[in-house]
């Protein structure tokens, strides 16, 4: 055997998905990247995100866990302004209400598969223990942006309430709808996660960005952090909280606005 054969008994390192991606993208031409909705039209871009998410899922639960931390970075790294991007002002009448009184009339409620459902007012959540973490946002459309969001664990949010344990999914749901509100159906924008990720030392809800107050065009009052996954994951808006066994019975049945719309539910970067 040359001395040049590695067998150190680890397996290889995941394949690259940013620049897979990135190529991937890069491919499809500039011009077509103007949002996430033209681009779920595209069926090549979706080909894309499918076939390099596949690759990641598998890779990271091989190589990294799905306790590994997503990198974090230093104040010298956080973007002059960070991108906002989706909706960026509900037109939800509810929501226009509790933003035009300071959110002083909102509450998250945490219900579905729990012992205690409960609701929280952004006062009270401000209070409870919090983390704050410098991170890179990555967006399907190929932009990324370094930001700091200061938020309340999940954990300690799901340790409130005590999840039952037929609670497989966490489902968040928004305030945003993606269609004309008045119209019948229900599109407002919804995300789900498993427990691996509610529970991630990461995954908080974050009251915070840079230091200020949650800016609306980025979620106000409230919006999820899922450090370890594509931007789309990371719902804003957030008004319920949701513990499920299974997701196929809400909405579209994928687990989220934009896998009802063909993207893959498991985004792991
Ligand atoms: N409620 C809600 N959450 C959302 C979206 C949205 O349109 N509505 N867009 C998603 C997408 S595609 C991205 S990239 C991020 C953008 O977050 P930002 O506006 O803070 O940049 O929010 C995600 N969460
Ligand atoms: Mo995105």
């Amino acid at each position: 055997m040359s001395r040049r054969t590695i067998s150190s008994g680890w397996p290889v390192p995941p394949p690259n998905r940013r620049s897979a991606l990135r190529a991937a993208l890069a491919g499809i031409g500039a011009a077509t990247l103007a949002g996430c909705d033209r681009l779920s039209n595209n069926p090549a871009v979706v080909d894309a995100l499918k076939s390099a998410q596949h690759l990641s899922h598998g890779a990271q639960r091989l190589v990294a866990g799905r306790k590994a931390m997503a990198q974090e970075f230093s104040e010298a790294d956080i973007a002059k302004t960070f991108k906002a991007n989706g909706t960026l002002a509900p037109r939800d009448a509810d929501y226009r209400a509790l933003m035009q009184g300071g959110f002083k009339d909102w509450a998250l409620r945490v219900e579905g598969l729990v012992e205690q459902p409960a609701a929280f007012t952004l006062a009270e959540l401000r209070t409870m223990p919090s983390r704050t973490q410098i991170t890179r946002h990555d967006c399907v459309e190929g932009w990324s942006a370094i930001g700091k969001w200061k938020g309340v664990p999940l954990a300690h949010v799901l340790a409130q309430v005590k999840p039952l344990p037929n609670a497989k999914y966490v489902v968040f749901r928004c305030a945003d709808s993606m269609d004309d509100p008045a119209a019948a159906a229900d599109s407002r924008y919804y995300e789900s996660v498993d427990m691996d990720d509610a529970y991630h030392a990461q995954t908080v809800l974050a009251y915070e960005l840079n230091g200020q107050p949650l800016p609306v065009a980025n979620g106000a009052p409230l919006r999820v952090r899922i450090e370890r996954q594509l931007g789309y994951k990371h719902a804003k808006y957030l008004m319920r909280i949701e513990l499920v066994e299974r997701f196929d019975q809400i909405r579209g049945g994928q687990g989220g606005y934009w896998e009802d719309n063909g993207y893959e539910w498991y985004a792991g970067i």
